[in-house]
């Protein structure tokens, strides 16, 4: 007989800002935070490791205020590529929780995010959205799915807007997109290939990736990251350089040395749904020592 799966270990409690948060830690000891504010994960700690995301000291964790770092959720609209805010307004809404459960060594926690008259003002279709956060071992998982529970069809575009944790981002780099296509935002939008086979940051780096393929990885000294992503189609990467950093309220000067942004996404060819259908986009980060994967 099977025995069932005991509860993780996980507490909701106030946070920062006095806004609620998920803390979850999986039987053999990797540790999550999520605030419902965004269904927004602010920290990730694989099992017997360090933290792996960036989360800045001046971040505000206020309602109607996007945090900065972690895994800010965007949806419906990617950046400032349409008439909503900026990354949309699933990131600055409150999320319902949805429990948490335990399978083996992982543990998973559900958020979910329906239309409200809130955002129908600003998006006027139904939708529901649910954000599935598995963790255990070196390993996070993402899956992020929306379904169209209204009469019309609607498109989107989204992205899990990853800020990694880094020791030195001019140490670090993206491997895995040679050959690609990709709109440099950093060059007011223009269109141009990468021919390198990794991307650096020595100067600010600001990229759509199109088609970008389902595995790629962030290395640093000592250590690397796989990022896997299914259903998204497109790969962002970012890091605004020292001139961006210092003018971002919400940042010090210097924390563009601290962090290094690869995002599963999917810009390019927006998602469209009937009424009835679902979409689901996932990303896992996988974390090792370098010659240990
Ligand atoms: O994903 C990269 C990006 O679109 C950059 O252009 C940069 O502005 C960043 O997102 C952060 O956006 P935010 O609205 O959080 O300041």
């Amino acid at each position: 007989m099977n025995t069932p799966n005991p509860k993780p270990d996980f507490d909701i409690s106030p946070g920062t800002g006095d806004l609620p948060r998920l803390t979850l830690i999986s039987s053999d000891g990797a540790r999550l935070e999520v605030y419902l504010h965004g269904a927004h994960i602010t920290s990730w700690i694989p099992a017997g490791d360090h933290e792996r995301l960036y989360l800045s000291l001046k971040s505000q964790f206020l309602a109607g205020a996007p945090i900065r770092g972690g895994v800010p959720v965007v949806f419906p609209q990617f950046a400032a590529l349409g008439p909503l805010p900026m990354h949309g307004f699933a990131r600055l809404m409150p999320w319902e929780y949805g429990g948490v459960e335990a399978l083996g060594d992982q543990a998973t926690a559900i958020f979910r995010l329906g239309d409200s008259e809130e955002s129908r003002r600003l998006w006027p279709h139904a939708f529901m959205a649910e954000l599935t956060v598995t963790i255990g071992g070196h390993q996070i998982e993402m899956a992020f799915k929306v379904t169209n529970t209204g009469n019309g069809p609607f498109t989107f575009t989204s992205a899990l807007h990853t800020y990694f944790s880094v020791s030195d981002s001019a140490m670090t780099s993206v491997e895995g997109l040679v050959g690609l296509r990709y709109r440099d935002s950093a060059a007011g939008g223009i269109e141009q290939f990468d021919e390198v086979p990794q991307v650096g940051f020595t100067g600010e780096v600001n990229r759509i990736y199109f088609d970008a393929p389902a595995e790629v990885c962030l290395v640093e000294p000592g250590h690397r990251t796989v990022i896997r992503k299914t259903g998204f189609l497109d790969t962002v990467v970012w890091n605004p350089a020292a001139e961006k950093c210092a003018v971002v309220p919400d940042m010090q000067a210097d924390d563009y040395r601290r962090f290094i942004c690869v995002e599963a996404a999917t810009i390019r060819v927006p998602v469209q749904l009937a009424p009835g259908q679902s979409w689901q986009g996932a990303q896992a980060l996988i974390h090792s020592p370098i010659g240990k994967l």
